[in-house]
């Protein structure tokens, strides 16, 4: 019998054993035989990061001496998820470090639950940017993500009778085993107080803004490892503290500033996420936050370059791109200028032609609610100086568009960074487009879309600015470290470099009507699902089949997501089966995974919806468990690699137009779940990939949506003709899901009906319930089933978020790999 191991292996099993046991005894005071799981896991990470830091260091000498041109990803979310598994798949160290510990009595998925999860972002804005940072360290590319060293991430969801409540989220409590902290790169900011006008001896008309305060941003850095562990890039998250001095003149000079410091604590900027995605509340502590983090973090990038370069600034947009997440971090634009005109004393013809060749601008919605907008009357408070650059930006750009359309007032009231009106406004991405060299949506539709509807007359002001690039997600996490076992089946039937080169998979196409393979990636399935079905019963105590199909839908909850059409469709089958008890479906398990924005009211009554719909359904015998409904709470990173992998059926239903791209249905894919959604967003592009046979759409195009929303869209058409869908919404009314609680679901009748139903619920419902019916009747033909999902997996390639990345790199950043020895 061959040995298990190889000679190297075992040594560095040895290594890893020795290493863990001396982080126990010298980092953390314990022993062998003391040690509870948690402190097995810091050890272990501890053992991991020797070798990650050793990485660091390479990387970062490496980067110096070649004095690599470099992204900065600035982005106000982060969400990593856990870390150890992702850097032990990484470094190559996983089975070393599973077999080391199962020797010392350990095992390795039971201390890897130990880990919070960093959940710095709200979604899929938020993951895309953890994507991105692996694919840059994995691809060798010089980048630095910046962000905000939230002291709480996203809430705790707990469900409690039915509803949802927002719990804290400590991730760092028991401290974090992989950020370092940096004081000697601390950063000052400043805000609030007042702008001062000097005239120079040259004439030069000087501004001097007297801050009201000033904090200091400390630096903490997460390593991000690359696949195969060659580059280590970091994730630098500011945190915000009380600065060693005060700015005492300004205090004495008046008592203004004294009212101005109550309004933000130092400490308080990064204390919290913001929970709301895709709805801008006009916080101010929110601007506060992205003017942090963007101060402190080109004050790093420009003490790099000036390290290098001196005062010399004719180089610095050959080494420095950034790319906005979003318009969160735009405030960067007239901080960069503040920083060029008053501080270095550029023209400002200069100082802007090196911004305008430094950011790119990343658009991620088109729902008018998230687009941001700032008071003008608030960024003069808190940045007096930067609404005085804004205007100077803006004064001379109508001035540009003067020249192409003289006189236009309508064309310059739109492509205007002010809106006029009750209140001045200023809107971020008209300051993000002006102030960019390129601006990208994030999958074909949807950058059409920004051409076509959001920014139309920028397209015609400067056509070829706005591009494309589509969205992707890291292999390494989404299958390789998630599904271990699909990931070894991969392995054996095409090699093991397809996590390096997703189109690889494609290899398996010629396999999917193979009656072995077909058996082996749907055994795959079974026991994914039954490790789901375990951890369904453990938390919350409900039986689930494993033969029945598991039906997916996890994501933020949202209206235009349309997590309500999937409920409305659950009753529809539950009445059915009231109605007629042999009703003839193959048994299915509705899984939901999904936050509210605790001032959401709606998303929260939908959650509430489900889970007493939910409940109803799983107790009635009369079912006969062909239906169960079950909402796992607490939807985050390290939940999804649980559920994703045992999916069968992956509902990305969103209202065609809304979803910019979505992420998730690529992840579920790429596991072997089987989509059922609209032409929306990436969906569209997998359906390419796959081709209709492989896929299940319904519902209204984006072109059908527009025109029946011209037409006069009215929801009691729907509701009145079609007696299935008036059922169901009188059913919401009544008391039967809630127990002397009659009406408690009716907020969600309501908004479909009195409030015009915005998100076109009722009127792809017959559609979606149709595809339903197709899907059931796919997933009964084992066979082909099989061959379904075993070509959605191989025609996954595209989404890997390399390909984003090197999108990204051709397009816009204009990159070189860095190889590190
Ligand atoms: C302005 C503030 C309230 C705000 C905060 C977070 C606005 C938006 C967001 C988050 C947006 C977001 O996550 N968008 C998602 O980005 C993904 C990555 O591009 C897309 O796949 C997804 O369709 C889009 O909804």
């Amino acid at each position: 019998k061959a040995p298990s191991t190889t000679a190297s292996e075992a040594i560095n099993k040895i290594d890893f054993k020795e290493a863990v046991i001396r982080h126990l005894h010298c980092t953390l005071g314990t022993d062998e035989n003391k040690a509870n799981n948690h402190a097995w896991w810091k050890a272990t990470c501890a053992a991991i990061q020797e070798n990650v830091l050793e990485g660091l260091r390479k990387t970062q000498k490496t980067h110096y001496l070649n004095d690599t041109r470099a992204v900065h990803y600035f982005s106000a979310e982060f969400l990593m998820g856990r870390l150890l598994s992702n850097n032990m798949h990484n470094l190559g160290l996983f089975d070393t470090a599973q077999e080391a510990l199962k020797e010392l009595g350990v095992e390795l998925t039971d201390i890897m639950e130990e880990e919070p999860d960093m959940a710095l972002g709200n979604g899929g804005l938020g993951r895309l940017a953890a994507c991105f940072i692996d694919s840059l360290a994995t691809m060798e590319l010089p980048a630095i993500g910046y962000g905000i060293h939230y002291e709480h991430g996203l809430f705790r969801q707990e469900i409690k009778s039915g509803a949802q409540i927002e719990r804290p989220d400590s991730w760092r409590d028991y401290g974090n085993p992989w950020e370092i902290c940096r004081p000697e790169s601390i950063q000052e900011v400043s805000l609030y107080g007042y702008v001062e006008t000097k005239y120079g001896e040259n004439g030069r008309i000087q501004k001097e803004w007297h801050p009201g305060v000033t904090v200091k941003g400390v630096p903490w850095d997460i390593p991000v490892v690359g696949y195969e562990g060659k580059t280590v890039n970091v994730l630098r998250l500011w945190q915000s503290e009380a600065s060693d001095y005060f700015n005492w003149d300004v205090f004495n000079a008046g008592g203004y500033v004294d009212a101005q410091r109550e309004n933000v604590h130092a400490e308080t900027i990064s204390k919290v996420l913001y929970p709301n995605d895709e709805t801008e509340a006009g916080k101010e502590l929110r601007l506060v936050q992205q003017y942090f983090f963007c101060s402190c973090s080109l004050k790093d990038i420009i003490r790099r370059y000036k390290r290098a370069h001196g005062d010399d600034w004719s180089r610095f947009v050959e080494q420095v791109v950034i790319q906005l997440n979003d318009t969160h971090p735009a405030i960067a634009i007239p901080e960069l200028m503040r920083i060029l005109v008053d501080r270095a004393e550029l023209d400002w013809d200069k100082a802007w032609n090196i911004c305008t060749q430094v950011f790119a601008y990343t658009n991620h919605t088109l729902l008018p609610e998230a687009l941001e907008k700032w008071p003008a009357r608030m960024i003069e408070k808190i940045l007096p100086r930067h609404l005085e650059i804004i205007y100077e930006i803006n004064h001379r750009f109508m001035a540009l568009v003067d020249k192409k359309w003289p006189g236009d007032n309508e064309k310059k009231a739109k492509l205007s960074i002010i809106e006029e009106g009750n209140e001045k406004m200023v809107r971020m991405g008209n300051l993000s487009v002006i102030g960019s060299f390129a601006v990208n949506g994030v999958a074909e539709i949807h950058s059409h879309l920004v051409k076509q509807n959001l920014f139309p007359e920028f397209e015609a002001l400067w056509p070829g600015k706005i591009t494309n690039v589509t969205n992707g997600i890291t292999p390494r996490r989404w299958l390789k470290a998630c599904n271990p076992a699909l990931s070894a089946l991969i392995d054996k039937k095409i090699g093991n470099d397809w996590p390096l080169d997703l189109n690889k998979l494609e290899g398996l196409s010629k396999h999917a009507e193979n009656k072995t393979f077909q058996k082996q990636f749907m055994q795959v399935k079974h026991a994914n699902k039954q490790r789901l079905a375990k951890e369904i019963k453990h938390s919350l105590d409900i039986d689930v089949d494993v033969n029945a199909i598991f039906d997916v839908q996890i994501k933020r909850l949202h209206e235009y997501k349309r997590q309500h059409l999937n409920l409305l469709h659950i009753m529809a089958l539950y009445r059915r089966i009231l109605e007629n008890p042999d009703y003839d479906m193959h048994p299915r398990v509705f899984i939901f995974g999904a936050k509210a924005a605790p001032g959401y009211r709606l998303a929260k009554d939908i959650i509430y919806a489900i889970n007493m719909v939910g409940n109803k359904i799983n107790n009635d015998p009369r079912v006969k468990n062909k239906i169960k409904v079950v909402f796992m709470p607490n939807y985050r990173v390290s939940l999804a690699e649980k559920m994703i992998p045992a999916s069968d059926v992956s509902e990305q239903i969103s209202t065609a137009g809304k979803e910019a791209s979505g992420t998730g249905n690529m992840k579920l894919a790429l596991n072997g779940a089987l989509t059922i959604g609209t032409l929306d967003g990436a969906n569209i592009e997998i359906a390419e990939e796959v081709g209709d046979d492989n896929i299940f759409i319904f519902g209204l195009t984006v072109d059908e949506v527009d025109a029946l929303k011209n037409d006069g869209y009215n929801p009691l058409d729907y509701y009145y003709r079609d007696a299935e869908i008036k059922a169901i919404l009188d059913w919401l009314e009544t008391d039967y899901f809630t127990p002397g609680q009659p009406g408690a679901l009716v907020s969600i009748k309501q908004s479909l009906l009195d409030e015009g139903d915005a998100y076109m619920v009722l009127a792809d419902f017959r559609a979606y319930s149709d595809a339903q019916i197709k899907v059931d009747e796919a997933y009964r033909d084992k066979t082909r089933w099989a061959k379904m999902a075993i070509i959605n997996t191989a025609k996954m390639g595209k989404f890997t978020s390399d390909r984003s990345i090197q999108d990204y790199v051709d397009k816009i950043w204009k990159l070189r790999a860095c190889e590190v020895k």
